[in-house]
């Protein structure tokens, strides 16, 4: 047995996770073992930027000593009490989170996932309540090229082979339509029994599709034209990374997290909030909504173990302290009109890149070559020899996602990352 002390390469820890891991990832052959701010280091010591902010949940950058002073302080007072009793960190975490997120209520859970099956447990049990829907009636419409999770009722309703295939039977009760599409909703309103419309503000895995500007705006109409509940996932796109400290509204009504982006106000029946609610440092997912929704649960209809939990809100209260006392969402706005000015002035330079697309610094390349080739692949392997690392999403598309701690100095060193990396490769 190989002693822990032992420091094992980049080559032995990848063989590890080969024989001892299920193999349900294909990670980029880096093995990273730090972490700070904006950037990385791998086992035998070389520094990258984070091009990914792990899937944007490390928005306030690798280990924020704030957030992780909160991890350590609370980690040795009182870790976890289960919901049987209460404790004095959760109260303070959901007035917190309620007041800065402006919603009456929040029910705290752990994954991503986990937040968006709540939502449509929700969703569900307030239309039959309250909406007179018939039980095990109700139908929530979704978008094509979805990603909401992977749990089997979240897989039912994606229409990714690779995220649903073999995982049947399928959850009945959803209907897809194609995303930024305003007719398709309007029509999809009208079928009988329609409970929700669950979205994302900007679909991230997809290859970070932006909608129209209205979109979220005319989702809003029309949800409230047909009596629907209107439902944001903002796992991804939330916590400041677009620019907005929740990319449906394009600002928020609490003033100093950050200023309006886009000049309608919109505001959700449902947000779903997951990744960087945490900063990274611990799971946490939460789901927002004001009384008349939220109420229809009652004691012992929903929860689980850690929900909640007394390090989970300590973590997520210091983590967006962190947002609006380091104003994120202004410095993700401001940086990521540089970043895709200069991806633009680079793709005037190379016809390996056809177009940059995103909001705030959620942001992803199309490369010019088939979905099924390994440009992507080798353009990342690329990038991570010249010290940024970043992955690509659905074969051509390369998301750049950094954390929105970083400056404008840091920022123009990796674009001079990706120009040279792209200016040098040969396919
Ligand atoms: C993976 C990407 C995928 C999400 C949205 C809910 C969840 C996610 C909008 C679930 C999670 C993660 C999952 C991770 C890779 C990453 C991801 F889009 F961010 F890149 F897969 F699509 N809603 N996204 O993006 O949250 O349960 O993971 O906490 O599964 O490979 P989770």
């Amino acid at each position: 047995m190989s002693s822990t002390l032992e420091k094992l390469s980049s080559e032995e820890l990848i063989k590890m996770e080969e024989k001892h891991g299920a193999h349900n990832y294909h990670p980029l052959p880096v093995v990273l073992s730090k972490g700070d701010g904006v950037y990385v280091w791998d086992v035998e010591g070389k520094k990258y930027y984070d091009f990914l902010s792990a899937y944007s949940a490390v928005n306030q950058g690798h280990c924020h000593p704030h957030i992780v002073g909160a991890l350590k302080k609370q980690a040795d007072t009182l870790t976890l009490t289960s919901r049987a009793f209460y404790n004095d960190a959760l109260g303070p975490f959901e007035k917190f989170v309620t007041e800065f997120f402006n919603f009456d209520k929040v029910l705290a859970m752990n994954s991503g996932a986990e937040a968006v099956e709540t939502a449509i447990k929700i969703c569900r049990k307030h239309a039959y309540e309250k909406r007179g829907i018939p039980e095990d009636q109700a139908k929530i419409i979704v978008c094509e090229n979805n990603f909401h999770g992977r749990t089997t009722t979240i897989v039912s309703f994606s229409n990714d082979e690779t995220a649903r295939k073999n995982f049947g039977p399928y959850t009945p009760g959803f209907i897809r339509i194609p995303y930024d599409d305003v007719d398709a909703l309007d029509k999809a309103l009208q079928e009988e029994n329609v409970a929700g419309f669950l979205v994302e503000p900007i679909q991230g895995e997809a290859g970070v599709f932006t909608p129209a500007s209205n979109y979220m705006a005319e989702a809003r109409r029309l949800c409230d034209k047909h009596g629907v509940t209107f439902i944001a996932d903002e796992v991804q796109t939330g916590i400041a990374r677009t620019g907005s400290l929740l990319a449906v509204c394009g600002n928020c009504s609490c003033e100093g997290h950050c200023e309006r982006q886009e000049d309608t106000y919109v505001r959700p029946d449902i947000v779903v909030l997951g990744k960087a609610i945490s900063g990274g440092v611990y799971p946490v997912s939460a789901v927002l909504a004001d009384d008349e929704i939220m109420n229809v649960i009652q004691p012992g209809q929903h929860g689980s173990t850690f929900g909640g939990n007394p390090l989970a809100a300590k973590v997520a209260v210091a983590a967006l302290e962190v947002i609006s006392d380091e104003k994120l969402a202004q410095n993700a706005r401001k940086m990521g009109e540089l970043f895709r000015r200069e991806m633009n002035r680079i793709i005037e330079k190379t016809d390996l890149v056809t177009k940059v697309r995103g909001k705030g610094l959620l942001n992803a390349i199309l490369i010019n070559d088939t979905p099924d080739s390994t440009t992507a692949w080798d353009l990342c392997m690329a990038m991570k020899e010249n010290g940024l690392i970043a992955k690509p999403t659905h074969g051509n598309i390369i998301r750049f996602a950094p954390p929105l701690v970083m400056n404008e100095e840091q920022l123009m060193d990796c674009v001079a990352i990706i120009e040279k990396t792209l200016l040098a490769f040969k396919k």
